[in-house]
């Protein structure tokens, strides 16, 4: 079986920042909106640094405008995960783009999405979960509508509520309001934090809002009371090794902390965060982390094994994966 061909559990991928520039391109002809400047001239995006990416991302969303777009998108993500041999996905969508944070029209993207998702899974037999998140630098208030929508739809396939955007902007503790609210209605949490941020913020994810996986969580290994912290708790970090790489994090893939963590006990799972923009799929992250560190099958069904165990989705699903990576070789 080749990398390509492995099935892989993704925990980590952002809706928007999966769509394939020429999907992007193509919205924004239908809509006569100029973006070029997004854009290199081989056609993929162009951003310089973190906050460059930040507000590239948020133009390239600004085309995406109606359910029917967010259907076309989840169609296209997925038909390009599952040829990668992904057959469990978690992404993360944002109320804020779809709807503007009006439940109403949330409940119009969503119910899109899901037929989208359904049609995707008959297809190509790839499983599609939501994690509602908010968006850091937009604020707490924002937030706090976020999270509202979240409540509202909580259930099989909406089963998780996050936060991403800029680390640098704000506490976690700010956030609180939201996640707690998101907890009450019995979805699970995760955080972006440990990227630009230190090991405080990774410590602040757990003891201020009490997420169960953190989105990135790297920076850790900075502070090696932290990482026997997170082993011991089985604390699962959202890896994207080529995401970090190419935001430079880390100068070269052989530079990246996820084998370190792994050797201390950390339950690592491996994703690839925004792909295009990252000029990755799940299986360039696989090829570079065997060339990297000698990752063989055995490595990645140890990958795949913590995906499964942190996945947000309920125990059937749970059982129906399973059954799928057996077929895994050891
Ligand atoms: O993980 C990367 C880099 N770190 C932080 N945030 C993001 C990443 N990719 C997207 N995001 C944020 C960004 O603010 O998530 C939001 C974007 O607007 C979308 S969530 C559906
Ligand atoms: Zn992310």
């Amino acid at each position: 079986m080749t990398l390509r061909e492995l099935p892989k559990l993704e925990l980590h991928l952002h809706i928007e920042g999966a769509a394939p520039p020429a999907f992007i391109r193509g919205l924004a002809q239908e809509k006569s909106v100029d973006l070029s400047k997004i854009f290199k001239e081989d056609g993929s995006y162009d951003f310089r640094d973190f906050v460059h990416f930040l507000s590239v991302y948020e133009a390239a969303t600004s085309v995406l405008k109606s359910p029917e777009d967010y259907a076309r998108l989840v169609r296209a993500n997925l038909e390009e995960s599952a040829a990668h041999g992904v057959i469990y996905t978690e992404m993360f969508i944002s109320p804020d783009f779809c709807g503007g944070s009006d439940v109403e029209a949330w409940r119009d993207y969503l119910h899109a999405m899901q037929e989208a998702a359904a049609e995707a899974e008959a297809k190509d037999g790839i499983v599609m979960r939501g994690i509602v998140t908010c968006i850091r630098h937009f604020g707490p208030e924002k937030a706090k509508a976020s999270a509202l929508c979240a409540a509202e739809t909580a259930g099989d396939w909406i089963t998780g509520f996050g936060i991403g955007g800029d680390e640098g902007k704000g506490a976690l503790g700010d956030f609180a309001w939201s996640f707690d609210l998101a907890r009450e209605a019995g979805l699970r949490l995760t955080a972006h934090a440990g990227e630009w941020g230190g090991p405080a913020s990774v410590r602040q994810a757990l003891d201020d809002i009490g997420v169960e996986r953190i989105g990135h969580g790297v920076r850790a290994i900075e502070d090696l009371a932290l990482v026997e912290r997170l082993a011991e708790d089985g604390v699962v970090l959202e890896v994207c090794p080529g995401s970090n790489v190419v935001l430079g994090l880390y100068p070269k893939w052989d530079r990246h902390p996820i084998q370190a963590l792994r050797e201390r006990g950390v339950k690592v799972t491996v994703s690839t965060d925004d792909p295009p923009f990252f000029h990755t799929t799940m299986t360039r992250e696989y090829e570079e982390l065997a060339r990297a560190f000698g990752w063989g099958t055995a490595d990645f069904l140890e990958i795949s094994r913590n995906a499964l165990d942190a996945a947000f989705c309920d125990a059937d699903t749970k059982a129906r994966l399973a059954d799928r990576l057996k077929d895994h070789p050891e």
